[in-house]
């Protein structure tokens, strides 16, 4: 069969709904690159330079005609977005349909279909683009929900590649998932990969029972039976953060000294419970300041000894539901500080912004008690990045059992975000827990965080990758080793 493509030069191509850099305006006003830091590109980048890579990405914007560049010994291709591109793929059927249909529905999805269609048309111009970039036999990986007809797509144009897909957020089960008018195309778009890759075992096993119930293929565990005898296989591949990284982060002057003044500044010796999220519906904020409040209103907690430091970083704000969220937040946050809050003392610090990676890190190490309880959260690295900077063995984390961190951080004081008392309760137990308690919990998830780091991620779903269909094209290089390794 001949491909409509012709083979590019790339053996290992990214396919990302991000580039990873921003557009930024230089000093002179001229428009140049800068690399956004991310535990996706740091794992990505070893095995990318060994392999010749290549990575397709919207940067953001809606410039036109971008060029593709070499950043750091790799390729990055631009793709453009207009303006109702990013109104009906972006902010309308990823995040306004797909965002709250795979997180249990905690905000109504929206239908429309004219959003499906600018998916279908996005999604196509991505698939068409890697078509062109990669070389014959090359390794495609495509991620997210933004981009789950790419592998179909894709596989039309170049039946010669190896194509691998991995999604970050939940998969739904079938009662969710059976609301969209679309299922039947989004399940067959994934199934143009050869490996589908998700956080948790069971996401996986959702994919597998929807294959088989509405698109009628034949499943065994976890592998798909194609009728033109190619094989799918879904599996879980758990994300994970770049340990080192943060840890060595942590333990620089410049972050042991800033946590010092973060302590100072709220009031040494309070202790600081902490929360950091992009402000989404789905990572529970509201629910955990009100259950922080009512400990203070009922006296179990004072605002003498104990204070809520929430970052809320700015997300989506241009879709209604996030807007309405941020009301809501900010009302509380008002209402907290003005019934219980002192002069020099309010309840809850509430920081609307975004940091960087340092005063993250220096966050984490101020903090006493971390509070990471989403509704619904594909892994939540926030969680094992606290884990990652207590070198110290001290800090206390509270998780909510529906973020996908819960099914490795099983030390952590677990809690299920719907029941207020039950958070209530966890938080007092965290904040009262002797050191020798949190020791021994942060140790034992710190063991579990340092051997599995993102790069184990990155090469694992290469490797299982380069090995369901052994004798069809050619498996990517692992990456050379670094000094020190
Ligand atoms: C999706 C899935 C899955 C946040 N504020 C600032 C900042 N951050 C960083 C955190 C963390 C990242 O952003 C957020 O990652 P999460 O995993 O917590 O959540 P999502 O953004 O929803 O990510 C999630 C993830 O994909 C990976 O697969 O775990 O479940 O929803 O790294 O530290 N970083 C800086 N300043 C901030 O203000 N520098």
């Amino acid at each position: 069969m001949r491909s409509v493509a012709s083979p590019g030069s790339a053996d290992l191509v990214i396919v990302a709904n991000r580039l990873p850099v921003d557009r930024v305006e230089e000093a002179d006003g001229s428009m140049g690159w800068q690399r956004s830091p991310g535990g996706l590109v740091s794992a990505l980048e070893p095995v990318m330079r060994a392999n010749d890579g290549t990575w397709i990405g919207w940067p953001g914007g809606t410039e036109q005609g971008l060029e593709p560049f070499e950043d750091q010994g790799m390729q990055l291709v631009p793709m453009s977005l207009t303006a109702e591109e990013i109104e009906e793929f972006y902010e309308g059927f990823s995040n306004a349909t797909l965002w709250p249909l795979y997180h249990d529905v905690v905000a109504k999805p929206e239908f429309h279909r004219e959003w499906w269609d600018s998916y279908v048309a996005v999604n196509r111009r991505f698939a068409e683009r890697a078509a062109e970039v990669a070389a014959e036999h090359a390794t495609v990986w495509v991620h997210d929900y933004q981009l789950q007809l790419v592998p179909a797509m894709l596989r039309e144009l170049r039946p010669d590649l190896r194509i691998g897909f991995y999604l970050h957020i939940p998969f739904p089960p079938q009662e969710l998932f059976s609301q969209l008018p679309w299922r039947r195309q989004i399940l067959e778009g994934l199934l143009g990969a050869d490996l589908v890759g998700f956080q948790l075992g069971g996401a996986a096993q959702n994919f597998v029972r929807l294959v088989r119930q509405r698109v009628g293929h034949k499943t065994h565990r976890d592998l798909v039976y194609l009728p033109d005898g190619r094989t799918v296989r879904a599996a879980a591949f758990p994300i994970s953060i770049d340990v080192e990284a943060y840890e060595s982060l942590a333990r620089s002057e410049e972050v042991t000294q800033r946590a010092k003044e973060i302590r100072e500044a709220v009031g040494n010796p309070r202790k600081i419970f902490l929360g950091v999220d992009r402000l989404d519906y789905t990572k529970g904020i509201y629910a955990r300041l009100r259950a922080f409040g009512e400990l203070l209103e009922e006296g179990h907690l004072d605002v003498e000894d104990a204070v809520f430091v929430q970052v809320a970083t700015p997300s989506r704000e241009q879709v209604e539901q996030y807007r309405i969220l941020r009301d809501d937040i900010e009302r509380l946050v008002g209402r907290l500080n003005g019934d219980l809050g002192k002069i020099g003392q309010p309840a809850v610090h509430y920081l609307h912004s975004s940091y960087p990676r340092e005063e993250m890190a220096a966050f984490f190490r101020a903090a006493d008690i971390m509070v990471v309880t989403p509704l619904r959260d594909g892994m939540n690295l926030v969680a094992k990045e606290y884990v990652a900077c207590r070198y110290d063995d001290r800090g206390a984390l509270v998780l909510s059992e529906f973020a996908g961190a819960a099914e490795e951080l099983r030390q952590a004081w677990q809690v299920n975000p719907y029941d207020i008392n039950g958070m209530k309760q966890a938080l007092l137990d965290a904040h009262r827990a002797d050191d020798r308690e949190v020791t021994r919990r942060m140790r034992a998830m710190r063991k579990t965080v340092i051997t599995h780091d993102v790069s184990a991620w990155a090469q694992d779903f290469l490797a299982e990758l380069g090995s369901v269909r052994p004798s069809h094209g050619k498996s990517v290089r692992p990456a050379k080793p670094t000094k020190g390794s």
